[in-house]
C-alpha cells in the first residue's frame, strides 16, 4: 500500500514533515557503486587487508555504500546484522498489537484498513529479513534467536492495545515514532538496508495518517470515544518516546554507528525531534500528552519533557514488560505451526531443481 491517504480529510498537516516527505525519501537511492564488488572478487584493486580498510572507510567518507559484496569490517557486519535483525523482529512482532483487533473492528472500512496496515507490517519484515541475508546472516537462525530471547524488537510491541483508540494511537505515535527514526536511517551506508528503508518509510507515512485520521474521527463522536483517545493517549505517550533507545550517554552503540554513518542522528535527537513534531499533532487532535514538565523553551528553541522512567525501559527490553512472554508465544506458536508451508516449499523446489537438472 503506498502513496498519500486519499481520505486524510481536513485538519492539520500531520504529515509527511520536512525530514519525512519526499525529499529525504529520494535521497535514499543512492547511486550504485560500480565495480565495488569487485574488490572481494581479486582484481587487484586495495588487494591486501589494510587497502581494504581504506578503501571502505573512505567509502563512507564519501557518503557512498557499502554493497553485500564489498569488504567490510567484521565489527560493521555484526552491527548491521543486528540492527537489521532487531528491526525486522520488530515488525514481525509487532503486527500482534494492532492484530489483536482485527476481528473486532467497529466498521468492515475499518477492519480492511487495519488489515491492510497489518499485512504491510509483514512485508516490512521481509523485506528487512532479505537485506540482513545480504550480510551473510540465516533468516531461520534470526527466527531461532528472536524466540529464544537471544535478539531483541523494539520495547513499544510489550504493551497490550485494550481498546480500538489503541490502534488510531499506534498508528499517530508508534508510526509516528518509526518514520522520526526510519527516514534518516535511508541515507544509512549500507546499500540494501537504505533501499529497503525507502518503501518502508513511504508506508509508514500513510500508517501514520490513517491512525491520525481515525483519532479525529473518534474525538468528533461522543465523551466515551474522546475518553479513550486520551487513555491510550497516556498509556502510549512514554512507551513511544522509549523506541528511540536509551539516552546518549548510555547507549553503547551510537558512537560508532555515527562514525559507520548507519546511523545519522543520535537516540536523544532523534526523540527531541519527535517530541517538537507531536506536540501540535495533540494540541489540534484536541488530548493532552501525560507530561506536566511539556513545555516550550523559546531559548533552545524546542519543548521541554519530562525524564523518563528509564527502569521500566530496562525491564521491558529484559523481557519482563506486560506482554513479552504472550508476544514470543504467539510467535513461537505461528513458527511452528507453519514449519509444514516451509518444508512444502522446500520439497518443492527440490523437485522444480531436480526436474530442470533432468532436462539440462
Ligand atoms: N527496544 O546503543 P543503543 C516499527 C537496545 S519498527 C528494544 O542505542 P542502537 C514499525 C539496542 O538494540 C521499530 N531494544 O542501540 C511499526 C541495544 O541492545 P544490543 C523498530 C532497544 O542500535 C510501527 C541496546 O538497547 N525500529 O515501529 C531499544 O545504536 C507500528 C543499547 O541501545 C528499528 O529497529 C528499543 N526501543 O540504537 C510496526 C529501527 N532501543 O542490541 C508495527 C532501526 C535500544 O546491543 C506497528 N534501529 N535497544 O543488545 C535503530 O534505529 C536502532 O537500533 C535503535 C537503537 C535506535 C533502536
Amino acid at each position: 500500500m503506498t502513496g498519500p491517504g486519499a481520505e486524510s480529510g481536513p485538519g492539520p498537516q500531520v504529515g509527511p514533515w520536512p525530514e519525512t516527505g519526499a525529499r529525504p525519501l529520494q535521497e535514499g537511492i543512492g547511486p550504485v557503486q560500480p565495480g565495488l564488488g569487485a574488490l572481494t572478487s581479486g582484481t587487484g584493486v586495495a588487494a591486501d587487508a589494510g587497502g581494504l580498510e581504506q578503501h571502505f572507510e573512505e567509502t563512507i567518507a564519501r557518503d557512498r555504500r557499502i554493497e553485500p559484496r564489498d569488504w567490510m569490517p567484521d565489527a560493521y557486519r555484526k552491527t548491521m546484522i543486528r540492527q537489521i535483525a532487531q528491526h525486522a523482529h520488530s515488525e514481525i512482532i509487532g503486527m500482534q498489537p494492532e492484530g489483536n483487533w482485527v476481528t473486532r473492528a467497529p466498521s468492515l472500512r475499518r477492519k480492511a484498513i487495519l488489515l491492510a496496515k497489518v499485512q504491510d507490517e509483514a512485508g516490512h519484515g521481509l523485506y528487512l529479513y532479505s537485506a540482513v541475508e545480504t550480510l551473510g546472516a540465516d533468516r531461520a537462525d534470526l527466527t531461532d534467536r528472536l524466540i529464544t530471547g537471544r535478539q531483541k524488537y523494539s520495547s513499544i510491541f510489550n504493551y497490550p492495545t485494550l481498546t480500538f483508540a489503541d490502534v488510531g494511537v499506534i498508528g499517530w505515535l508508534v508510526d509516528g515514532a518509526a518514520i522520526c527514526n526510519q527516514v534518516p536511517l535511508c541515507r544509512s551506508s549500507y546499500g540494501p538496508y537504505a533501499r529497503a528503508m525507502i518503501r518502508i518509510c513511504k508506508e509508514e507515512s500513510f500508517h501514520q495518517r490513517q491512525g491520525y485520521e481515525l483519532l479525529m474521527t473518534m474525538m468528533r463522536g461522543t465523551s466515551a470515544q474522546r475518553e479513550m483517545v486520551q487513555d491510550a493517549t497516556n498509556r502510549w505517550w512514554w512507551p513511544s518516546l522509549m523506541m528511540f533507545g536509551p539516552p546518549d550517554g548510555q547507549s553503547p552503540n551510537t558512537e560508532q554507528s555515527m562514525r559507520w554513518r548507519i546511523k545519522r542522528h543520535t537516540n536523544d535527537d532523534l526523540r527531541q525531534r519527535f517530541v517538537d513534531m507531536t506536540v501540535p499533532q495533540a494540541e489540534a487532535l484536541g488530548v493532552t500528552l501525560p507530561d506536566p514538565e511539556l513545555r516550550w523553551n523559546a531559548e533552545r528553541d524546542h519543548y521541554d519533557f519530562g525524564e523518563i522512567d528509564w527502569s521500566e525501559f530496562k525491564r521491558v527490553i529484559g523481557g519482563n514488560g506486560p506482554c513479552n512472554a504472550q508476544r514470543i508465544a504467539a510467535r513461537r506458536a505461528a513458527h511452528e505451526g507453519g514449519a509444514w508451508v516451509r518444508e512444502a516449499a522446500a520439497a518443492h523446489a527440490a523437485k522444480v531443481a531436480a526436474r530442470a537438472e533432468a532436462a539440462a
